[in-house]
């Protein structure tokens, strides 16, 4: 009798090959694609048609679930084998869920505009949409090979005109709204006119413009003539989230500069309380939710006036209750106020050579001053090193004690921050103790407790206030901090000297970028400058199509440039006549673009409702798919898988953006994500040479621990994947060698999801192992058909498969598709072992496929087929498990008479105690022991004895 799964050459030319592989994977990629395997149906609207899945959505019995990964740029270099790692995982997910009938919305998108996609278009000489596209339709295939299942008709590219046609009307949305602080919520513009017209009894009286440039003062999106992020070598300005820790741009590395520009904002600050209140009610990691708190930044604390020359200095501080400790102020260099403190006085004798910094006028000595720190970001502001600052000459008077305070400016104090000034307390904050300490400025002790005097270092723990009563009726002495900041609050209230403060680091959202790849902003300027909003009716404004489309960039040292919008070249476009309501004007194009993060901001409501030409999302599909629900109050995507390093630029964005949308009705859900998870990363090792060159690190072979290449040893390092580190692997690359399945199994298994893991090619073959060794439990290798019993299963087999099924379940529910691939291995084995010689029982294999199936779908819809079934198993029913075979085998107990062991019965594990009872006393040497006695109690030590007292 020949083995139905020989091994042996003649008899296997259908076994599981790469070329068989590819093959399989070619023919159901196809089928899924022609039958719209994966569509998922909408409520209302164009992709509410059953017919189009074969999938009816039965909203009362059939749960949804909405699936997302963080969207990729199409760049130029392709995908290597780390990228897809997510979208695997979010695969398997969402097609075990298909399986347990839940209705899922899978797609994928493409982030295409930015500057990533306009730096590669600028280095290729290529119009950048051109290349994008290019760069979307190689992703696509590359992405395309991986089997993932995604809705096609939900695949959105935030530059497709259609898409960014959404993007300027949420623009517009948030630009024609004001924040009620009352209501703590967006409202139309149109109602705050309508407030000041009722309230205010000059309203009437202002001149139409008046009136609208205080409503602009108002608006959610407003331009701000502030301090932004310069970059000469990007040509660009940039948020804040996007210059790096160093003070340079994130993308490509350019120094950025702090320069005053006009620019368009957004109001997120108005947020700032729901942003930090709402993260309660998400299912994120602890990590990234502390990275946004930390990054809004809520201080309680105190604003309080200081009397200088100049008038009254406001500061803001945490620590109203140090300020009989205040005993300095220090301004910012740019602070309103320094020109009017340092006057044209020159130092006088008594001041210290220190504060002067070599001038031998206030003037002088701030104007160098401040020509050393222009270029400075606030990040080199705040690093420790030695401080640095100047004296301005005037003293202000600290309004506890009446002491007379000297006032510095000195770049650890920053701009954009409170007031812009501090009471500097050098006896409990360690920054102004620094600074006291090269300027020879006095400390005193306000709090007691530290193990050292405050002369010596700064005490910034908690204690008894000391030192700290004035005549005019504060008296904090004994009091501990919290007590005394109240009480100083209450008394700097009363004298009008200041007021409670809550304050954040947040800053508004600087919303423009001097590029040419981006959506335009449907804004024009009238011949007097002023900004009118273009209506509804006049989107999308499409991006013109022009010669250069580079932007002018700078030498990047150079901090006096300006920028200059490359879409200011194109003349035709910018001037445009309009009747915008008071007859045809001429009217000019804003010529800056939003930056890449805006279609980000939203296009999780796109994928809702994709093809709706009448509004961004259909609020009934969106709150089908995203609404609020039980355990999920905020509503939101349910699943959103990516990188961490997206915790506060695109999740605090969007979360802005989705939070205006509720407040102004078109969405029901106040958060766009509802759950988050981070993925880990696929880490390589890469080799350098003698000369620190990276050498290929495929041609490196391994010998006793060392590395060589070419003959020469090589040195080993560990990080990131890159073309440049020479250590990339493409996911083409393996899928040809090994085919599609082999590769989401290999990095399935390779590890938790959510850490990082070493590429080793050399180790997928194990995955390739496992997917051969499950094709012959099903297929006769010599014949290509389906090769399986219609045995029954033994209680080895049931207890096997029972179990495989519940771990299985569980571990797919859980993201733990690691530890499924190694249940699903071992029940293979367990066949394998099991049948050896023989055909398996169609009834272990059957829910083999089914299990399969999520992780290897290729093969499993093969194998599937060959047992003899029509059509696709995405949507056939997860296999389900039977509690009784989970029971651990069985436990053999030793049974005392009186304390002597006289027999031993065997019972399942969990046994009910009077089964046990049962069985002990049915042993027949026990029995014969009882025998004529009376049983006054019978002890269980469940797993461990029986003991039967007997008399
Ligand atoms: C006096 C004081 C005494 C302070 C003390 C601290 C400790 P957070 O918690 O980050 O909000 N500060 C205020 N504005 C600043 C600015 N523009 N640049 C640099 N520093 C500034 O920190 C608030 C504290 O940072 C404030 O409280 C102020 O110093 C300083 F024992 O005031 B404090």
């Amino acid at each position: 009798m020949t083995n139905p799964r020989s091994e042996s050459g003649e008899s296997t030319s259908h076994r599981y090959t790469p070329e068989l592989a590819g093959d399989i994977e070619s023919r159901w990629q196809g089928y899924w694609r022609e039958n719209g395997t994966f569509n998922a149906p909408n409520p209302v609207g164009e992709l509410a048609d059953p017919a189009d899945s074969g999938q009816s959505l039965d909203t009362a019995s059939r749960e949804k679930l909405f699936v997302q990964d963080m969207f990729p740029y199409p760049s130029g270099v392709g995908l290597h084998v780390g990228h897809p790692l997510g979208y695997i995982a979010t695969d398997v997910y969402a097609r075990f869920n298909r399986m347990l009938g839940r209705n899922v919305l899978h797609t994928l998108g493409y982030d295409a505009f930015g500057l990533p996609a306009e730096q590669y278009a600028v280095q290729t000489g290529t119009h950048p949409r051109t290349t994008t596209s290019a760069n979307i339709d190689n992703m696509e295939r590359q992405l395309g090979r991986l089997g993932l299942g995604h809705d096609r008709r939900r695949v959105v590219a935030t530059t497709d005109t259609d898409f960014y046609r959404w993007t300027q009307w949420i623009f517009l949305q948030i630009y024609n709204s004001w924040f009620d602080p009352e209501a703590q919520k967006a409202r139309p513009i149109s109602e705050l006119e309508e407030k000041l017209a009722a309230e205010r009894p000059d309203w009437a009286d202002l001149t139409p413009a008046r009136q609208q440039a205080e409503l602009d003062e108002h608006r959610l999106v407003y331009r701000s003539n502030s301090t932004v992020n310069w970059c000469p070598g990007l040509g660009t300005v940039l948020a804040n989230e996007e210059v790096t820790a160093d003070g340079r741009s994130e993308r490509g590395n350019f120094p950025v500069f702090r320069k005053r520009l006009s620019q368009w904002m957004m109001r997120i600050t108005a947020y700032s309380d729901r942003l930090l209140d709402d993260l309660e009610d998400l299912d994120w990691p602890e990590k990234v939710k502390s990275m946004q708190r930390n990054w809004i930044g809520r201080s309680r604390g105190a604003e309080v006036d200081f009397s200088s020359p100049a008038g009254p200095v406001r500061v803001f501080t945490t620590r109203p209750d140090t300020l009989f400790g205040a005993s300095y102020m220090v301004l910012a260099p740019e602070h309103e106020l320094v020109d009017r403190l340092v006057g044209d006085a020159a130092y006088g004798d008594d001041v210290d050579p220190r504060w002067t910094y070599g001038a031998a006028t206030p003037a002088d000595a701030v104007a160098s001053y401040r020509a050393a720190t222009a270029s400075k970001t606030d990040l080199e502001r705040q690093e420790n090193k030695e401080k640095t600052g100047v004296f301005t000459g005037a003293y202000a008077t600290n309004p506890v004690n009446g002491a007379r305070v000297p006032v510095f400016i000195a770049d650890y104090v920053l701009t954009g921050y409170g007031t812009g000034a501090i009471m500097a307390v050098p006896g409990h904050d360690e920054r102004d103790h620094e600074f006291a300490t090269v300027f020879g400025l006095p400390v005193t002790e306000v709090v007691s407790g530290g193990d050292v005097p405050v002369t010596e270092a700064a005490y910034t723990g908690d204690g008894v206030l000391v030192n700290s009563a004035n005549d005019d009726g504060l008296d904090l002495n004994g009091k501990d901090k919290a007590e005394a900041i109240e009480a100083t609050i209450a008394w700097l209230a009363e004298q009008g000297l200041g007021e409670e403060k809550v304050q954040y680091k947040l800053r508004d959202w600087l919303f423009a970028r001097q590029r040419y790849w981006g959506e335009p902003f449907p804004v024009v300027y009238d011949a007097d400058g002023v900004a009118h909003a273009l209506p509804e009716s006049m989107l999308p404004v499409e991006l013109p199509e022009v010669e250069d489309y580079r932007p002018v960039s700078f030498d990047p040292d150079d901090a006096a440039s300006e920028p200059q919008p490359p879409l200011a070249k194109a003349k035709d476009w910018v001037e445009i006549t309009l009747d915008l309501g008071d007859g045809e004007q001429t009217y000019w194009r804003d010529t800056n673009v939003m930056p890449q993060w805006a279609g980000s901001s939203w296009y999780q409501l796109r994928y809702i409702d994709p093809t709706n030409s009448d509004a961004l999302v259909d609020i009934e599909n969106e709150r089908y798919w995203t609404g609020p629900r039980e355990g999920a109050p905020s509503g939101g995507v349910d699943l959103y898988v990516g990188g961490v390093e997206h915790a506060v630029l695109h999740l605090l964005y969007s979360r802005f953006w989705h939070k205006v949308l509720f407040d102004l009705g078109h969405v029901s859900s106040y958060e766009p994500y509802h759950r988050l998870y981070n993925q880990g990363y696929i880490q390589a090792y890469a080799y350098t040479d003698s000369r620190g060159v990276y050498v290929p690190a495929d041609e490196v072979e391994e010998k006793d621990g060392r590395f060589f290449h070419d003959g020469e040893e090589v040195t080993q390092e560990y990080g990131k994947m890159g073309k440049s580190l020479k250590n990339a692997v493409s996911p083409d690359e393996i899928c040809d060698n090994y085919g599609a399945d082999t590769l989401r199994v290999y990095e399935m298994s390779m590890g938790p999801l959510d850490t990082s893991r070493p590429w080793a090619t050399k180790d997928v073959v194990g995955a390739q192992r496992f997917l051969q060794r499950a094709w012959r439990l099903v297929v006769d290798e010599a014949t290509g058909e389906a090769a399986v019993s219609d045995a029954g299963l033994g209680d080895d087999d049931q207890r096997a498969l029972h179990r495989t099924i519940a771990g299985v379940h569980d571990d797919y529910a859980h993201l733990r598709d690691n530890t499924a691939v190694a249940k699903l291995i071992e029940y293979v084995n367990h066949l394998t072992k099991a049948h050896a010689g023989s055909s398996v029982p169609r009834a272990a294999v059957e829910p083999l496929v089914l299990m399969m199936a999520p992780v290897a779908p290729h093969i499993a819809e093969e194998m599937w087929s060959r047992l003899g079934h029509d059509g696709s198993l995405v949507h056939a029913p997860f296999p389900t498990w039977e509690e009784k075979w989970l029971v651990d085998d069985t436990v053999e107990l030793p049974v005392q008479v009186m304390g002597k062991v006289r027999g031993r019965v065997t019972v399942s594990a969990d046994a009910a105690r009077e089964d046990i009872e049962a069985a002990a006393l049915a042993e027949p040497n026990v029995a014969a022991h009882v025998e004529g006695k009376t049983v006054a109690k019978i002890i269980v030590v469940p797993g461990k004895m029986v003991n039967i007292v007997a008399k």
